[in-house]
């Protein structure tokens, strides 16, 4: 089997999330490359190489360039920080590397329209890490859309709540809270969580053509872990948005790192003429399904238990009932990717659609900003060579 080189940017959480799915998946699934971890790259040479080890990469580099300069590399995957996307993923793609990027794809929509030009022009096999959309019970709900059993859809509803940031002694910027920090972040909630909503929904229920939106920063300055000054905090740690899908459905959507007692409830709900389903990642393998077709006396939500081998990718895993979690979803996203790559193509979300995500993201914090409805940029006229308006 070919061996496909990779060159990981980033050991943080995502580079241990994205490592463990290279490091499975040939294990689970039939894929047409053997992937092999040859080098990680992060500033902190002790942690690299610590990271290196545990995970099995054959070599470490300080300067991301070598990675991308190496004949040795086949695949540039970036798991860095939100501010080093642009750069890294541009380069590789002029180095003529495949290309993974960790969402967002980038802090804007006018970072991630580079990013996708740069993949699109170079003409490389590109994906973005939107994880969630390889929950089985999620791509099974995405196949029950597409049967049409929900008919015309009227409402879809997201929301995505953490806690962490709640205390005021936390921090900003540096390892590890680098989400705080505005200038490498790009934003707060909006781009990390928010992103992850709109992802799925625009996959789910098509495009969004407005949205209107309320932001707030409960905790206005910071102490900087870099600077050690009290800093203003430049990020959103909350935000909500009413919006208008092309479909002509209505939605809600809302994130925040400030509801207690939660850690990471991301939940979905979608209202059908005919049918609804709803999700929720606490519960990740039950997809709950209410058809009104069914025999009246009987009717109710039904908690579908997403663990059987006709289930969305569960045919890899074990046997029907046991189920899988969190990192399958990025075991799943690394299969389609190399199944793809091979073939020469990307795998969705592709540049092009994370870059639909981040018009939305930038029409959400506009609208917050100037507190008015915002039409959503369309990534396909942009490709166009219209970067018109989608109404
Ligand atoms: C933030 O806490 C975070 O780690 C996000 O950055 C991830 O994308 C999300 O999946 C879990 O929460």
């Amino acid at each position: 089997m070919q061996k496909l080189n990779i060159g990981m940017v980033g050991y943080g959480f995502m580079g241990r999330t994205h490592s463990n799915a290279f490091s499975q998946v040939s294990h689970f699934f039939d894929i047409p490359y053997q992937p092999v971890l040859k080098a990680v790259c992060a500033r902190n040479t002790a942690r690299a190489e610590s990271f290196a080890a545990k995970w099995g990469y054959g070599s470490v580099e300080t300067d991301w360039r070598r990675l991308v300069e190496s004949p040795h590399i086949d695949l540039i995957d970036i798991a860095s920080p939100n501010d080093t996307h642009a750069e890294i993923a541009i380069a590789a793609a002029r180095a003529g590397k495949m290309v993974m990027c960790e969402k967002p794809l980038g802090r804007n929509g006018a970072e991630a329209e580079r990013m996708t030009q740069a993949v699109e022009e170079a003409g490389v096999p590109n994906m973005v890490w939107y994880n969630y959309r390889r929950v089985p019970a999620v791509t099974m709900a995405r196949e029950i859309i597409g049967q049409g059993r929900l008919g015309k859809i009227f409402h879809y509803r997201a929301k995505f709540l953490q806690d962490w940031t709640i205390s005021s002694d936390l921090p900003q910027g540096g390892e590890g809270l680098w989400r705080l920090d505005v200038n490498v972040a790009g934003s707060g909630v909006t781009g990390d969580l928010l992103a992850h909503c709109i992802d799925t929904a625009l996959w789910l229920n098509g495009g969004i053509e407005e949205v209107s939106a309320m932001t707030e920063t409960f905790i206005k300055q910071r102490k900087h872990n870099l600077t050690g000054q009290v800093e203003p905090v430049g990020i959103d740690d909350a935000s909500a948005f009413l919006a208008r899908f092309q479909n002509g459905s209505l939605a809600t959507f809302e994130a925040t790192r400030y509801a207690r007692g939660h850690k990471a409830l991301y939940t979905l709900e979608i209202n059908g003429e005919h049918a609804s389903l709803a999700w929720d990642l606490h519960d990740l393998h039950r997809l709950q399904y209410f058809d009104h077709g069914d025999e009246g006396r009987l009717r109710g939500w039904r908690s579908i238990h997403i663990t059987d081998g006709d289930h969305p990718y569960m045919k890899h895993w074990w046997v029907p009932g046991l189920q899988i979690g969190y990192e399958h979803t990025f075991i799943h996203q690394a299969a389609d990717f190399l199944s793809a790559a091979a073939k020469g193509e990307s795998a969705s979300p592709t540049f092009r659609e994370a870059l639909q995500t981040d018009y939305v993201t930038d029409a959400v914090l506009e609208s917050a900003a100037h507190r008015k409805w915002v039409a959503v940029r369309s990534a396909e006229a942009a490709r166009a060579g219209g970067g018109a308006h989608e109404n």
